[in-house]
């Protein structure tokens, strides 16, 4: 018995499914993380993150929804966190990285619906995530079409969705349409928090926010060493913890563990030895526990030195101004910041071709392992011009989704893909 358990039973957690769920966690991250060698020690923090997934973070949250804080889940690195920090709400990814769920979530959706579409539902029908249950507004959002219908069940399984309408081209119109969904967001949370967001709290929540950023960045630039001084894998848990993790903590922990990499750097102190295949990986986004591609690459002798997606670059690239000069201009420059970002639900996106060339250069990468949640078909036809953008460059192309039925085959293709990368090296 835990001692979480009367709170996971007050949530309305399936307790008998989830103990389940916390024992087959445990034993994944022991046999992919801790087994690692030479990981730096900046990493307890977050192997005990990871260890109290379930536990304490969600026991901060339920106390401070007590001491009248609300909670805001959300989907999509779209839903400005500036906002939701400035209503004095705590900001909570929702994506799944884990198949759970799946044939309560077929009961709502078409079999083939992406991966992460199906976890966030499994876990919902399944009574297994205890975040969800600690929000008070969900915050969906018009990308994918797999999204936009999901969210339409979700809307009536849960009773607290807010939909924000994303324009799918960056003319003058959907600058404006996505302008005026900032502000509708902003009298939303108005209204579920009872908070004023104003220019002074914006300023605030940007600057916690920016911090985050400018700390995901310095782990970034950290991996452009070689050796580089951070696994992939603990880079990629990083990126995830941000999005659920108190984010003053966050940061300061994250920037403590670059300290230790700056020496590492200095000294030469790597992961996988100097030389090994450097590999970009670029596409969708890899929500936790999702960590099978980076364990299929890293076991198979690649470094894995950066990701071009949304648990990665495209969450912390740009930073938002932090001086406002009055509400209306804050909303302004929030809407924008966010329009920077270059998912592959909007047309054209020819600024993800700039970012991945930008990246493979900024990160000395000898490869690009282009990753596509099957059944998604935003990140799957970009592939095709991202492969036409990179001519020559080492790129291999995969599709698949959070089962491990396809993990044989997958090692197979990832091992002789490195091969060619080394041999181009020689
Ligand atoms: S900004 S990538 S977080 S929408 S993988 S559900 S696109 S079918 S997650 Fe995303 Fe926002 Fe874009 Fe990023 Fe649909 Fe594709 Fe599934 Fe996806």
């Amino acid at each position: 018995m835990s001692n979480y358990d009367q709170m996971w039973k007050e949530l309305g957690l399936d307790l008998p499914s989830h103990e389940g769920l916390l024992n087959f966690l445990g034993e994944a991250y022991q046999g992919i993380y801790l087994t690692q060698k030479n990981r730096p020690k900046g990493m307890e923090y977050f192997d005990f993150v990871i260890s109290e997934v379930h536990g304490l973070r969600i026991k901060e949250i339920v106390d401070a929804r007590k001491a009248g804080k609300k909670g805001i889940g959300t989907f999509c690195v779209y839903v400005p966190e500036e906002l939701v920090l400035a209503a004095n709400g705590i900001y909570i990814g929702l994506c799944a990285g884990a198949e759970v769920g799946t044939p309560q979530a077929e009961q709502y959706l078409p079999r083939n619906t992406c991966a992460l579409i199906k976890a966030f539902f499994g876990f919902k029908l399944a009574n297994l995530c205890p975040y969800g249950e600690v929000t008070d507004l969900i915050v969906g959002e018009t990308t994918c079409d797999g999204k936009k219908k999901a969210y339409e069940a979700f809307g009536e399984i849960t009773g607290k969705m807010h939909i924000m309408d994303l324009p799918n081209t960056k003319s003058a119109e959907g600058r404006a349409l996505w302008r005026a969904e900032v502000a509708r967001l902003k009298e939303k949370l108005e209204t579920v928090t009872g908070v004023k967001i104003t220019a002074e709290r914006l300023a605030e929540a940007t600057k916690i926010v920016n911090d985050k950023r400018r700390a995901l960045q310095r782990l970034a630039a950290l991996r452009a060493a070689d050796p580089t001084p951070i696994s992939g894998l603990d880079a990629l848990l990083i990126n995830q913890v941000a999005f659920y993790d108190d984010p003053l903590r966050f940061t300061a922990m994250l920037n403590k563990l670059c300290d230790e990499l700056d020496g590492r750097v200095k000294d030469k102190v790597g992961v996988a030895p100097m030389g090994a295949p450097r590999i970009l990986v670029s596409g969708s986004p890899m929500a936790i526990p999702n960590w099978k591609l980076h364990h299929l690459l890293e076991t198979s002798g690649a470094a894995v030195v950066g990701e071009e997606s949304c648990v990665g670059a495209r969450n912390y690239r740009a930073l938002t101004p932090e001086k406002f000069d009055g509400i209306e201009d804050a909303l302004t420059k929030i809407a924008e910041r966010y329009l920077t970002i270059d998912c592959a639900c909007f047309t054209p996106n020819d600024e993800r071709l700039e970012n991945i060339v930008k990246m493979r250069d900024e990160l000395k990468a000898d490869g690009i392992v282009h990753y596509a949640l099957q059944f998604c078909t935003l990140y799957t036809s970009e592939g095709f011009k991202v492969a036409k953008e990179l001519k020559e460059f080492p790129f291999l192309r995969v599709e698949t989704d959070y089962s491990m039925e396809d993990a044989g085959q997958l090692k197979t293709r990832i091992e002789a893909f490195l091969e060619m990368v080394r041999n181009r090296k020689k």
